[in-house]
């Protein structure tokens, strides 16, 4: 018996070198386990009691039917760069903003405006269900405009939302309740968590053509002709500026196109709107899509993020905004926002909505911060610049790798495949989604050379 693994294993000199609470548990899968082999009879009582006790809080978990969920396909990428010890290693996953030295970046902007939010000393009661109103004013504002008639004549519902992800929730929630036996249409590829969150909210999707492998560009015609042929009444899910994660947006032409035929067959168009100022380094140039669509009288939805534009990630700030026929939808459609929003999670966290509230309002921090964003945005195109030059300097294969100084935003859409996308992890140390997604906000000048040898094997020795 000794020699079982099992029970070996519950032995105290394997598990006395583990820290106590980590002993604790393994002492108590061990005796569950050990409690199976030899069954009741051979222990006394007291100990049999307190052993099946242990056992049955073990192995008869109402949990036991909950299997291993997969890691998340972009987050988890990040937990997987810090299980690595490698030097070299890079982390080309999720969309996060570095600097050159690969250092997460708080702007300056956000550290002054939280200086002055400490010295004013606000308390932290609970902001009302749909946020702070200064937040909601900005957050509107920032998108349309201050002098955009939807916002003069109050036909926009704005409610401040957990980030973009959060504001996405809302708004499923919505149209779940609203539009039952519609769907939302979402480009293919698109984002990896817009198809869960309309899972969960049980909204049911289908997809358009968006993105051409073979000219690693915009399937235009695909894309109208989808739109065309879904179900009158859809919703069409649009990225403002910066697709991700192709990087490929359409041209403002296009952008006509596209509003004309969601006009005719009566869809919804529903922005996510989570790079602007980001995507070209202006804020009016990346919510010119949303304006259009606005400037013809049409009811849409747009959900915003402030994760990457102003670095906030974790404070979770982010709005929906509902633009409605009149005030008085926009007023009623509010209140429904509200309702949902009550139970699921009451109200809003304040310190990110007072971070944008008092930048957006202050001319001083407003400036700063535009300057900062263009600078965050020229540093991603200027890796982007080296990363473009360093392929075409060591690629002697005749590849033409312009596609990649045509994409915008923070991502790069390499082309490369699953197996090739799993070489550049296992082999270079290179995290990025499976994709063939890599986030160049995540990449130094230093380390373009090192990626493009890693793309450059990837793509001609892996299949
Ligand atoms: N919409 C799009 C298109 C996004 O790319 C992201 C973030 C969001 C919404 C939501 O961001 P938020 O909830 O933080 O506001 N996409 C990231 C991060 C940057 C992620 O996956 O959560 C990405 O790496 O794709």
């Amino acid at each position: 018996m000794a020699s079982s693994p099992i029970l070996s294993l519950a032995s105290s000199t394997a598990s006395s070198a583990l820290p106590c609470r980590r002993r604790f548990l393994h002492n108590l899968k061990a005796t569950s386990n050990q409690m199976t082999f030899l069954g009741n009879d051979h222990i006394n009582s007291k100990q049999s009691f307190f052993r099946t006790s242990m056992s049955v809080a073990v192995e008869n978990s109402k949990f036991t039917d909950i299997t291993m969920a997969p890691p998340d396909p972009i987050l988890g990428v990040s937990e997987a760069f810090r299980a690595d010890t490698n030097e070299m290693k890079l982390n080309l996953g999720v969309g996060a903003y570095r600097t050159e030295d690969l250092q997460p970046y708080v702007l300056n902007v956000v550290k002054k405006a939280e200086t002055l939010m400490l010295e004013w000393a606000e308390n932290k009661e609970y902001l009302p269900i749909e946020g702070l109103a200064a937040f909601n004013k900005a957050t509107a504002e920032l998108l349309f405009g201050t002098e955009n008639p939807v916002i003069l004549q109050q036909r926009v519902a704005t409610v401040q939302g957990l980030s973009g992800t959060g504001s996405l929730r809302l708004a499923a929630a919505l149209i779940e309740r609203y539009f039952p036996s519609s769907k939302v249409l979402i480009s293919s590829p698109t984002w990896g968590n817009h198809k869960n969150i309309f899972n969960d909210a049980r909204v049911p999707w289908s997809e358009y053509r968006y993105y051409d492998p073979k000219t690693v560009g915009l399937d235009f015609d695909g894309m109208i002709s989808d739109i065309k042929a879904a179900p009158e009444g859809s919703f069409v899910l649009l990225h403002g500026c910066a697709h991700n994660p192709t990087g490929i947006d359409p041209t403002p032409e296009q952008w006509e196109i596209i509003a004309d035929v969601i006009q005719e067959k009566n869809h919804i168009p529903f922005f996510d709107v989570a790079y602007q100022g980001f995507a070209s380094g202006s804020l009016d140039k990346d919510a010119s899509s949303v304006r259009m669509f606005a400037a013809r009288g049409l009811e849409l939805l747009i959900a915003q993020s402030y994760s990457k534009n102003l670095g906030l990630y974790a404070e979770r700030i982010g709005a929906i905004n509902v633009v409605c026929s009149s005030s008085d939808v926009a007023h009623r459609v509010k209140s429904q926002l509200k309702r949902l929003a009550r139970p699921m999670y009451s109200n809003p966290p304040i310190h990110g909505a007072r971070i944008v509230a008092n930048i957006v309002g202050n001319s001083d921090l407003f400036s700063e911060w535009k300057e900062e964003m263009a600078s965050m945005a020229g540093r991603i195109k200027s890796v982007r610049k080296k990363l473009y030059d360093s392929l075409c300097a060591k690629d002697n294969s005749g590849k033409d790798w312009s596609f990649i100084l045509k994409q915008i935003g923070m991502f790069s859409f390499t082309g490369l495949n699953k197996a090739q996308s799993d070489n550049m992890t296992n082999k270079w140390h290179v995290y990025m989604t499976k994709d063939g997604r890599i986030s160049l906000a995540g990449l130094s000048s230093a380390n373009c050379e090192y990626l493009a040898d890693a793309i450059i094997d990837s793509y001609h020795n892996v299949s």
